[in-house]
Formats: C-alpha cells, sequence, structure tokens
C-alpha cells in the first residue's frame, strides 16, 4: 500500500456536452419512469451490507426530474415506515408532494409491499393464516390510498410471497382462489372509494419463493378472466422475470398486448438462468431489447416505460444516475433502430417477399362453408413450398448490421 491513499475520491471526467444534447435528450414526454426502490437500491445482497447510503425520496424526486423523467412509483413502505404515527405520514407525503409540485413529476404507479414484513412469510393474499389475509388486504387498501392520494393511475400486484417451497403446505387450488378473492374485494373497494385506478399482475417464477404462483403472462393472464372484474385487471410484464424461466419475454408481451392487457412494463435485463439481476435496460442482450422496444413501438404502446432496476453494487451515487440515465438512453436509442429497420430498404423488402408469397398477403380466414370447401379442393404447390428457404440469415444479419452501426 502506498503512503499517498487519501479518503477523498479523485474528480471524474466531466460529462461530454454530446451526452446531454444528442438526439437521445431525455424528456418527460418519453414517460420513462423509475421506483423510488431502483434508484434508492443502497447495494444490499444476501452476502452483503448496503455499499450506498440511503436517498430521501424528495431527493430522489428531485434527481429523476433533473436527468428527464416522468414520474417516480412506490411501494408504501418505500416513502412510509411501517411504524409511522399519523403525524409522521402527513409530513412525509407532504414532504414528498412539495418535491413532485416543485418539481412537474408524476406518480404513475404505487404498489403494496406484501413481502418484507416476516408476517408475510408464507404469503399475503395466500397464506394459509386467514389474520395475514386479512393483514394483506388492510395493508393493500391503505396503501391503495395513498397512492390515490399522489395521483397514481395504474396499481401493481406482484407476489413475491405467494408462492412455496413445499406443496405439502397448501393445495395449488386454494391458493388461487384465495389471490382471487383479494382481487375480487380489492376491485370493490376501489369502485366504492370512486377511485379511477387499474390493477396490474407482475407475474415472475421464483425469488423470494422457491415457488411463485402466477408464475408467467400466461398464467396470469388467464387468471385475469375468472376475476368478478377482469376489465379493471391488466399486466405488469418484467423483462427479468420471463428471462429467469428462459422464455421469450418479447412473445409474453405480444400475448398481452394482443389481450388489450399490458397496463405497464417493467423494463430491466437479466442472464438466463441466474438469481434476480436487475441489471440495466439493455444491459446483457441489447438485440432482445430491441425487438422489445420495436413491438411496443409498432403497437403504439402508450403506457408507462418503468425501469425496474437498479445500479451495480460496485457503484457510488454517481454510479446510480449514470445507470437511471442508461436505462432511459438505451430505450430511446433502439426505438431509433426499430424506426431504420421500419425504413431499411433491404429489409422490407424481404419481409415484403415474405408477405406476398402466393399472393395471399394478410388475407383473413374466416369460416363459411363456401371457403371451407374452397381451401379443402385448393390445389397447392407442395414441392416448391416444401424447398423454398425463408432468408432469414440475411434478415437476421441486416439487423445485426443496424444494431452495431454498421448500416
Ligand atoms: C421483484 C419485482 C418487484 C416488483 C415491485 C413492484 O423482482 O422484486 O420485480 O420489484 O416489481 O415490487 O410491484
Ligand atoms: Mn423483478
Ligand atoms: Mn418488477
Amino acid at each position: 500500500m502506498t503512503a499517498t491513499a487519501t479518503a477523498t475520491p479523485p474528480a471524474r471526467a466531466p460529462r461530454p456536452a454530446a451526452e446531454t444534447q444528442d438526439a437521445y435528450a431525455l424528456r418527460p414526454e418519453h414517460h420513462f419512469t423509475f421506483g423510488l426502490w431502483t434508484v434508492g437500491n443502497p447495494g444490499r445482497d444476501p452476502f452483503g451490507e448496503p455499499t450506498r447510503s440511503a436517498l430521501s425520496a424528495p431527493y430522489i424526486v428531485r434527481k429523476l426530474a433533473e436527468i428527464g423523467a416522468y414520474g417516480v412509483n412506490l411501494h408504501d413502505e418505500d416513502l412510509i415506515p411501517r411504524d409511522a404515527s399519523a403525524s409522521e405520514r402527513d409530513t412525509i407525503v407532504r414532504d414528498f408532494r412539495a418535491a413532485l409540485d416543485e418539481t412537474g413529476l408524476k406518480v404513475p404507479m404505487a404498489t403494496t409491499n406484501l413481502f418484507t414484513d416476516p408476517a408475510f412469510r408464507d404469503g399475503a393474499f395466500t397464506s394459509n393464516d386467514p389474520r395475514v389475509r386479512s393483514y394483506a388486504l388492510q395493508k393493500a387498501m391503505r396503501s391503495i390510498d395513498l397512492g390515490v392520494e399522489l395521483g397514481a393511475e395504474t396499481y401493481v400486484f406482484w407476489g413475491g410471497r405467494e408462492g412455496t417451497e413445499t406443496n405439502a403446505a397448501r393445495d395449488p387450488r386454494t391458493a388461487v382462489q384465495w389471490f382471487r378473492e383479494a382481487l375480487n374485494f380489492l376491485c370493490e373497494y376501489v369502485q366504492s372509494q370512486g377511485y379511477d385506478l387499474k390493477f396490474a399482475l407482475e407475474p415472475k417464477p421464483n425469488e423470494p419463493r422457491g415457488d411463485i404462483y402466477l408464475a408467467t403472462i400466461g398464467h396470469a393472464l388467464a387468471f385475469i378472466y375468472t376475476l368478478d372484474h377482469p376489465d379493471m385487471v391488466g399486466l405488469n410484464p418484467e423483462v427479468a422475470h420471463d428471462t429467469m424461466a428462459g422464455l421469450d419475454f418479447t412473445h409474453g408481451v405480444g400475448q398481452a398486448l394482443d389481450a388489450g392487457k399490458l397496463f405497464h412494463i417493467d423494463l430491466n435485463d437479466q442472464k438466463p438462468g441466474r438469481y434476480d439481476q436487475d441489471f440495466r435496460f439493455g444491459a446483457v442482450d441489447p438485440k432482445s431489447a430491441f425487438f422489445l422496444v420495436k413491438l411496443l413501438e409498432d403497437a403504439g404502446y402508450d403506457g408507462m416505460r418503468h425501469f425496474d432496476a437498479h445500479a451495480y453494487r460496485t457503484e457510488d451515487e454517481e454510479g446510480v444516475w449514470d445507470f437511471a440515465r442508461g436505462c432511459m438512453r438505451t430505450y430511446l436509442i433502439l426505438k431509433e433502430k426499430a424506426e431504420r429497420f421500419n425504413a431499411d430498404p433491404e429489409i422490407q423488402q424481404i419481409l415484403g417477399d415474405l408477405r406476398s408469397r402466393g399472393g395471399g398477403a394478410g388475407e383473413r380466414v374466416a369460416f363459411s362453408a363456401q371457403r371451407a370447401e374452397q381451401i379443402k379442393s385448393q390445389t397447392l404447390d407442395l414441392d416448391a413450398i416444401r424447398q423454398q428457404g425463408y432468408a432469414y440469415e440475411r434478415l437476421d444479419q441486416l439487423t445485426v448490421e443496424l444494431l452495431l452501426g454498421a448500416r
């Protein structure tokens, strides 16, 4: 060790002007949002203590506004400690609102922490203990009140503790029934209060429970249609959750969009087969992120682009804001790439050729007895069909070259 070690970190090079003034300048109308728990993540992990100090909620609001975000989302406990008195709650909410009013930052989404309290060790809405199920409803209703007070229009349910380590504990059908009962109850609560609020279910396969109920987009989507008020309930899918399970997230999002159920989205990145990493959007698999952004933009998705991710544990506070800007910039860069993809003559030529094969492009095959007869008796040139290629190697290479900046 040298004798010159000092407690003062070396000054960092100033950020180049290009990054704040270029085509990817970050603006509120892009509808990028972060959770208090995301940029506020102090770098704690199961093996280590926090590496960063806590940031206050009003400070986070001001910083997010400064870097061009649209909104901030929260769990009840991100803002108000579980044991706060009524007057402490009022003071906290007042200071938070003052920062929102001052900056114009919005709170588009809120949610309940139904996972930290040891009371929820066996689940919240699906706990075997009816007192815990009541506590979960109580906490959710109070948290819905808070969310609505702050202007939230979407309310997320992520059932992190709704699951098992052993199926000896509970019949999975019972869990589904209890989950349904709770959501039906809360839909009626929202209606009874006259709130303009929709619910978004967030599926995840595992972590923190060994296995979580409603593990995928498909499970959650089917479940919605068994509820009393399916119109009030949609999805909040997350990149990392499908990727952990080795699934193609973009396919799930496509199905949610098709059903009109993409109410919200959690963007981040993740390597398959790992612990829940919550990396910066596009950090692991920019190509998958590109197809996701392309889908959202092509579909005209008009909801929030929420980043449910956090900075590497190695980072100090400056690294946190680098992380946050990075999520948003990558989204905008990929959006621009999607526009180029849609305008690229060679790419569009290949797609056009595929669509026009056999002259039947876009033709709907609605049933009629006549149409059925026609298809049954149609003579198809199967030899030619069996031999034809699809040019996807060329198409994918063009996509990769576009993404790598070579076209
Ligand atoms: C996770 C989840 C959560 C939820 C959050 C909002 O893996 O921990 O993604 O971050 O999104 O609780 O409901
Ligand atoms: Mn997650
Ligand atoms: Mn999430």
